[in-house]
């Protein structure tokens, strides 16, 4: 090939410091340009994204098309089949929302059946570690606990969750769990969940060619499979996961690539299921493999996580964190990873080809996720270590035989990761009377001004972490509460914001607070499917009183500044539906000014729900949700105290600096 060849074939140079703000990750980019190696970050600058895609003015519902609508005339034509741009573009959306519910109840269901094999004695490996746990669960959602054998609860535990999937009729079983008054409104618009394989079919008939063609209908239909994902299988997989795994509580971590150990056979576990993540654990302990590593020159073995799973495994056990959705390509880079195991979801293919560049030995495991060449060795619940095993035993051979220059980059941040609900309730409220109501008073004094949940993806058409630090670092000045999932926590704490000290960059309501409690002004829920946890703490600060008495009143926000994948759309909608005001960043899949989007971003709160928003800028984003969160203070009747606290605080600080 000549040079110029070359040259266009390589595209576009990446400008890699406006690619990300993780210096690992830009350390390692610059890597790959040295050993010719391409990532999605290079992809993306040399991929343009389809605009009439990107506007959702596409339908390939039939082949009488596909049908291309003009975004910039969203009214000037239709499809083939007499299709609105309304009708297009909600279809194309709540098809993004089944896929992303699919996703996150699939992995819930897979951890109901490992909870049914493992309370019928079938799977040893595992056991219940919870017991207070299932029996609180079990307790709330009606089951008599009293006087009986922890098996015998969860049995009808299992059989009472299985109708979150299965059920034809009725209510699921964590309906039980949503304010009254919430659940009200749910029941009135028809968007109670039954079961999540009926809603997920549901929506895919109305949204297939000739069914539903009305914008507001499909909308009904998609409130409900999100709903079915965040109040079923997304909560389903996180208490389970609690129930056998032990419940998150506040663990030191070290986050970033820095966790990787030169002289260690270091193993990545990367993906969303905790099973594959707990089984790893045990075989990097397992004296006879630690042997291996040593006979192999190593001094050990290094576990490490990545994504949502090691989101995961870091707030519950405390294993370090490599980093997140857009590093997983960059961390192979540094030559130093011996094996990564993936399972499911967020997996990209091109670690195929980065993972053969360095050697590193890549494997698949679960059934659902194979990669065209790479080695698969599938997971198996009933004998879990044959898999983790192997994957070690393959690490530590490629350990031995490593041939390229290893590079880590020195960076990594120790902050306190591991607050669940439980937790958060325990540490505002102490041992003996443990409750939301410390938290809800510092709401009503103002001294906190509400709470934002910022979670989501990273994507290469922002620049990595940014959006997400910048706009957290906004709210915290505001004092506003952050709680955060999967990896936009990673983000947040590579950048140093996990530390009680942190809290110097709060605003004074917030610090004070943070300071009182010894807590990090943002705290970690866990993954993804995690933000469960944020609807279940935001239902108990509505049961704790002075709020307001649905979702829909509480002064909180959501975001998901970087999102990318169609479970982040599911998850906005289940927030949106549950009452939430929900900003999202990067694009929005639908034309500004059309109907469906005036009825997602206004025609929903009309209706008792949330609603959606959108910008680009952290700062404009973050303003937003500032804006709303002081709207719903005003209509609790509680700004007034808030502008007391702050004339407080700022008149202490005179007096400080007298
Ligand atoms: Ni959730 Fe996005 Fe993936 Fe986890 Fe990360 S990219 S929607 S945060 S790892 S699922
Ligand atoms: Fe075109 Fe209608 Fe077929 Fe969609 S369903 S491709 S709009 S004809």
């Amino acid at each position: 090939m000549t040079e110029e060849k070359k040259k266009e074939k390589a595209g576009k140079p990446l400008d890699i410091k406006n690619a990300t703000i993780c210096e690992a990750t830009a350390q390692m980019l610059r890597k790959a340009e040295r050993d010719g190696v391409e990532t999605a970050f290079h992809r993306a600058a040399n991929m343009k994204a389809c605009p009439i895609g990107a506007d959702s003015a596409c339908c390939k519902h039939c082949s009488m098309g596909p049908c291309r609508l003009n975004s910039k005339d969203p009214y000037g034509k239709v499809g083939v089949c007499g299709a609105t741009i309304d009708t297009i573009q909600a279809r194309n959306f709540a098809r993004m929302v089944a896929s992303g519910a699919a996703a996150h109840t699939d992995h819930g269901m897979s951890m109901l059946d490992l909870f049914r094999e493992v309370v019928n004695g079938k799977i040893e490996d595992y056991k219940i570690k919870d017991p207070t746990k299932l029996q609180e669960v079990a307790k709330e959602i009606g089951i008599v606990t009293e006087g009986r054998e922890i098996k015998d609860i969860a049995l009808e535990l299992y059989s009472e969750l299985e109708r979150t999937y299965t059920q034809v009729e009725g209510e699921i079983p964590f309906a039980k769990r949503v304010p009254a008054k919430t659940l009200e409104t749910w029941r009135k618009q028809g968007v109670v969940p039954r079961g999540a394989m009926r809603e997920i079919m549901e929506l895919m008939h109305r949204t297939h060619m000739g069914v539903d063609q009305h914008y507001e209908n499909i909308t009904k239909q998609c409130s409900r499979t999100a709903l079915a994902d965040g109040w079923g299988g997304s909560m389903v997989a996180t208490e389970i996961s609690d129930i056998l795994f032990g419940t998150p509580t506040p663990v030191k971590v070290e986050v970033d690539m820095g966790c990787l150990k030169e002289d260690h056979v270091n193993v990545i576990i990367h993906g969303h299921e905790p099973n594959l993540f707990e089984s790893m654990i045990d075989s990097v302990n397992d004296p006879s493999l630690i042997q291996a590593a040593k006979d192999a020159g190593a001094n050990g073995i290094n576990l490490v996580g990545m994504c949502c799973s090691g989101a995961e495994m870091m707030s519950r056990h405390g294993v370090p964190h490599a980093g997140n959705f857009m590093s997983t390509e960059a961390v192979l880079i540094t030559g130093a990873v011996d094996a990564m195991g993936v399972d499911v979801q967020c997996i990209k293919q091109g670690l195929a080809k980065v993972a053969e560049c360095y050697n590193t030995r890549l494997f698949t495991t679960n059934p659902r996720c194979h990669i065209e060449g790479v080695e698969h060795i599938e997971f198996e619940e009933h004998s879990p270590r044959a898999c983790t095993d192997a994957i070690v035993e393959n690490a530590i051979v490629r350990f031995k035989n490593r041939k390229l220059p290893v590079e880590i980059p020195q960076f990594k941040t120790m902050g306190i990761h591991g607050f669940s609900h439980e937790y958060i309730n325990y540490m505002l409220g102490g041992t003996f009377r443990s409750s939301y109501t410390p938290l809800n008073d510092n709401i009503i004094n103002g001294r906190i001004r509400g709470v934002a949940g910022v979670v989501g993806c990273t994507n290469p058409r922002v620049k990595q972490d940014y959006v997400h630090v910048e706009m957290v670092k906004e709210l915290i000045r505001n004092d506003v509460l952050v709680v955060q999932t999967g990896c936009s926590q990673v983000a947040l704490a590579k950048a140093g914001l996990y530390t009680p000290e942190a809290a110097h960059l709060a605003g004074p309501g917030l610090a004070e607070v943070c300071e009182t409690v010894g807590m990090p002004p943002v705290l970690g829920l866990g993954s993804c499917v995690d933000n469960s946890r944020i609807l279940i703490a935001c239902s108990e600060m509505v049961r704790t009183g002075g709020l307001g008495e649905s979702l829909a009143d509480l002064p909180v926000a959501g975001a998901a500044p970087e999102w990318m994948s169609e479970k982040a759309i599911s998850i906005g909608h289940y927030f949106v539906a549950s009452g939430v005001y929900t900003v999202f960043g990067v694009t929005f899949p639908i034309i500004e000014e059309t109907k469906f989007h005036k009825h997602l971003f206004e025609g929903l709160e009309e209706l008792g729900f949330g609603k959606w928003g959108f910008a680009k800028d952290p700062i404009e984003m973050a303003q937003l949700m500032i804006a709303h969160i002081d709207k719903k203070r005003k209509e609790l009747g509680i700004d007034k105290a808030r502008e007391r606290v702050l004339m407080d605080m700022s008149d202490r600080r005179e007096l400080d600096a007298a």
